[in-house]
């Protein structure tokens, strides 16, 4: 069945020019951009978007990369839409992500850090739901 995730690109992927080829990832995957906008996000979105990660000592450094410069929302539709750009993103760390993902192939935090891992993509349907409803409304 069709779903819809949400996707961000985090504000290196934009920094560093890398919206282009990340759309162009999901597109050749032969996944539909629904959605999509540039932005700069909200303290309240992120607490949001990240609420279940409240509390972890990475969660306010996450918060902070977040607001440092602008990001790219887009919903992305399609058959396994969700486990699939979890697929093609890769593991969270972009030191372990494997090659021919986004974050194996472009990330470039080596393992000091791993919020600068270029994307975020939705885990599950519930998420994906509640996440596009923060950033698209
Ligand atoms: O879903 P995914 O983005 O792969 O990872 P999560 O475990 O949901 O963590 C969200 C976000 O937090 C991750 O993309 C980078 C950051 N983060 C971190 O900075 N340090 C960690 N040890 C774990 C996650
Ligand atoms: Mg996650």
């Amino acid at each position: 069945m069709s779903e819809r995730t949400l996707v961000l690109i985090k504000p290196d992927g934009v920094a560093r020019g890398l919206t282009g080829e990340i759309l162009r990832r999901i597109e050749a995957k032969g996944y539909v951009i629904a959605e999509l906008k540039k932005t700069t996000a909200t303290a309240e979105q992120l607490a949001a978007h990240y609420a279940e990660h409240e509390g972890k000592p990475f969660y306010q450094p996450l918060v902070d990369f977040m607001l440092s410069g602008p990001i790219v929302a887009a919903v992305a539709e399609g058959e396994g839409v969700i486990p699939g750009f979890r697929s093609l993103a890769g593991q969270t760390d972009p030191t372990t992500a494997a090659p021919g993902t986004i974050r194996g192939d472009l990330g470039r935090d080596w393992g000091e850090k791993v919020q600068k891992n270029l994307v975020h993509g939705s885990d599950s349907i519930e998420s994906a739901e509640r996440e596009i409803g923060i950033w698209f409304n």
